[in-house]
């Protein structure tokens, strides 16, 4: 059995999201990130105090993405491909947690996270614009392909559409970048990820 902790409305998200998609039942823990994410039980499974991590039997893992790689190699292909697009698959997912995820969360957390007092708008603008310069590589990958990787939609997909979904959710304006806008749109209306959303979003 497959355990996975934190709630719904957080990067536990992706996780839920990925194992609908290998078609992996879990039981979902929804621990709160803050007060229950730094209790000392938590912390044996996280020591970074951090929403989510995972249980697979002996094996305890943090990193949302990290997770999802994990899931998706129990499904295996065309979820996990083999091979060259093995490595692909990696390229992607450590483009969207080292490109896209700290500029994205600068505009989100400057855009909406924080309480109002404590947002800066030049530091939302920022965060924007570095986003907005890597999606328009995105934009250009996207214009012969529907996913990432081709044909098939593969963890890459689910790693990068969840790593924007919160900004995309709050209405991340994506009008100069329209393949993405339709590939983020295909990505979040598979039936897995609306499965997942409904989780998130009767939360929201
Ligand atoms: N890189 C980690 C980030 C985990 C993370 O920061 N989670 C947030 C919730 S979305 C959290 O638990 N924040 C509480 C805190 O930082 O104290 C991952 O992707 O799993």
């Amino acid at each position: 059995m497959v355990t996975i902790y934190g709630v719904a409305r957080s990067r536990a998200f992706r996780c839920l999201w990925a194992a609908k998609e290998a078609g992996i039942e879990v039981e979902h823990l929804p621990v709160a990130f803050g007060s229950e994410s730094r209790a000392p039980d938590y912390l044996a499974l996280n020591p970074n105090g951090t929403v989510p991590a995972m249980r697979d039997g002996n094996l305890v893992l943090f990193e949302s993405l990290a997770i999802n790689l994990h899931l998706a190699a129990k499904a295996g292909p065309p979820l996990l491909p083999a091979g060259e697009d093995h490595s692909r698959v990696l390229q992607w997912t450590l483009w969207a947690a080292t490109e896209i995820e700290p500029s994205i969360m600068q505009w989100a957390r400057n855009a909406f996270l924080l309480p109002e007092a404590q947002r800066d708008a030049a530091l939302a603008a920022a965060g924007r614009a570095m986003t907005d310069r890597r999606l328009a590589v995105l934009e250009v990958h996207l214009a012969n392909r529907p996913f990432l990787l081709g044909e098939a939609f593969t963890i890459a997909d689910c790693n990068l559409a969840g790593v924007l979904y919160g900004s995309w959710f709050q209405g991340y304006d994506l009008s100069a970048a329209p393949r993405v806008k339709a590939w983020m749109e295909r990505c979040m209306t598979r039936p897995a990820a609306l499965a997942a959303r409904r989780l998130r979003e009767e939360q929201a």
